[in-house]
């Protein structure tokens, strides 16, 4: 049975120091990963000792060449088993040692490092006998595209990953290789004293954030530890504590949602809570995000309602007359007008790309002429559409269940809308949100005249959303 055994190549050896340090240089000199650092130049055959050269086609920067590479990966690949007897120099002598190479190349265009692939590599490289792990890291523009290629048809290698730290760019992979060789040597067998702490991150591997931490004083500059996380409630604070690792995702990390599953009824509360929709069925649906637009958004959202708008109106009505009440009501600068304006509040629904599926507008200030006579202050609700596509999929139900929050907290008591008499699917949607007829109007659209229904839903304390 070997010892883990990584090998990194650079032309800065000593930007690999950090590796002394701390939890991995404990592991390495208790024997508990192998980890040796190459220089390229080693391997470079002239006198000036060049490891790179001016690209081909032109253009800035220099390139690595791929026949130093080669020599370097191939030098690494044919070090003897570690910790057998050699000549007594140090120096590697050769034959290989029977692990295969994964060869890990740093590079802005690998794919993003996660969790799951440190893992996966972790518990490769701690079985110690079939593989073991190379990082060559690049300089300059990068590394001479043939030689990734070449390394996998080599019979010595087992497979080359190309990674990346994230969507920034690195003047090098060295610091790459220090991320991925932190994130990996914790997880090999025996380096973490506390493996508790592993296990509890890695149900966190289903993709939720952690949740926000704590310690003394309890109040610090006037401001308090969260009171659950002192009332010695255990059952309490893991309630919060996932919570808040849902809340922060959806506001962090909302793409994260789509690997959610296994969601019960309070998890599915806390994401409708933080503006997810639900869906029908027990999955999020995309998930989609309800957000208010911001000013500069109105042509966004005038595409959104000029579409919806015309899919929403009976057949009979003319394109002129839509076209008409287009520009008139739901052009950009229209749309401005409302995300300006300290009364009207636009509700987004989008999927995890930002991309908009349905919207909504609130207006909380002086009543319209239409408002219908009723108790109390009203907000209302006077737009609320949802392109095709994300129809039947709840996300009208969060664009309500978002535009009750803000009526609410504007001091409403009731929301009330017009729809149109013959749209029974909008009606119908409506009253199971909790809408009742309470009146008629006309709505005019281009030269005509149409007929709404006015529905009201009350808001007062203690009725349901
Ligand atoms: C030259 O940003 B990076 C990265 C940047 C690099 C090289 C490798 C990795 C080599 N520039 O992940």
């Amino acid at each position: 049975m070997s010892v883990p055994r990584v090998d990194v190549v650079t032309i800065f050896p000593d930007y690999l120091a950090p590796l002394d340090l701390s939890l991995i240089g404990k592991a390495r000199t208790s024997g508990l990963v192998d980890l040796r650092v190459h220089d390229l130049r080693e391997h470079a055959h002239d006198r000036h000792r060049t490891v790179d050269d001016s690209p081909f086609g032109g253009g800035a920067g220099m390139v690595m060449r791929p026949d130093v590479w080669e020599r370097a990966i191939e030098a690494t690949a044919s070090h003897r088993r570690s910790g057998a007897e050699g000549d007594g120099d140090g120096v590697d002598e050769g034959g290989t040692d029977g692990r295969a190479l994964v060869v890990l190349v740093p590079t802005p265009s690998g794919r993003p490092l996660t969790q799951a692939f440190a893992q996966e590599l972790a518990d490769e490289l701690g079985a110690g006998d079939r593989v073991r792990a190379v990082v060559a890291c690049g300089r300059y523009e990068g590394i001479d595209a043939r030689l990734v290629p070449a390394l996998r048809e080599r019979s010595d290698v087992d497979r080359v990953v190309e990674f990346s730290l994230g969507d920034f760019v690195l003047n090098g992979g060295e610091v790459a290789a220090l991320a991925l060789l932190e994130a990996v040597v914790r997880l090999l067998p025996g380096v973490l004293g506390n493996p508790e702490s592993v296990v509890e991150e890695s149900f966190s591997h289903e993709a939720v954030l952690e949740y926000p931490v704590f310690t003394r004083p309890a109040r610090w500059e006037d401001r308090e530890v969260p009171p659950v996380l002192l009332s010695g409630d255990h059952g309490a604070v893991a309630r919060w504590r996932r919570a808040q690792s849902l809340t922060r995702t959806v506001q962090r990390r909302p793409e994260l949602l789509a690997r959610l599953d296994g969601l019960d009824a309070v998890d599915l509360a806390t994401l409708a809570a933080a503006g997810v929709v639900p869906g029908r069925h027990g999955r999020l649906i995309g998930p989609v995000t309800v957000r208010r637009a911001v000013a500069g958004e109105g042509a966004l959202v005038a595409d959104l309602a000029a579409t919806t708008f015309a899919l929403a109106c009976p057949d009979e009505t003319t394109m002129a007359d839509i076209r008409a009440h287009v520009a008139a009501h739901l052009s950009p600068r229209a749309f401005e007008a409302h995300l300006a304006s300290a009364d009207d509040a636009v509700l987004l629904a989008c999927d995890v790309g930002d991309v908009p599926l349905g919207y909504a507008v609130v207006r909380t200030g002086a009543p319209s002429a239409d408002a219908p006579a009723h108790d109390g202050t009203g907000a209302e609700l006077s737009k609320c559409y949802v392109l095709p596509r994300a129809q039947g999929s709840g996300v009208a139900r969060a664009l309500v269940a978002a535009a009750v929050r803000h009526a609410r907290a504007a001091g409403a008591d009731h929301l009330w809308l017009g729809v149109n008499a013959r749209n029974a699917a909008a009606i119908a949607f409506y009253t199971r949100a909790g809408f009742a007829v309470v009146g008629e109007r006309t709505y005019r659209v281009g030269e005509v005249d149409h007929h709404d229904h006015v529905m009201v839903k009350d808001l007062a304390p203690g009725v349901a959303d």
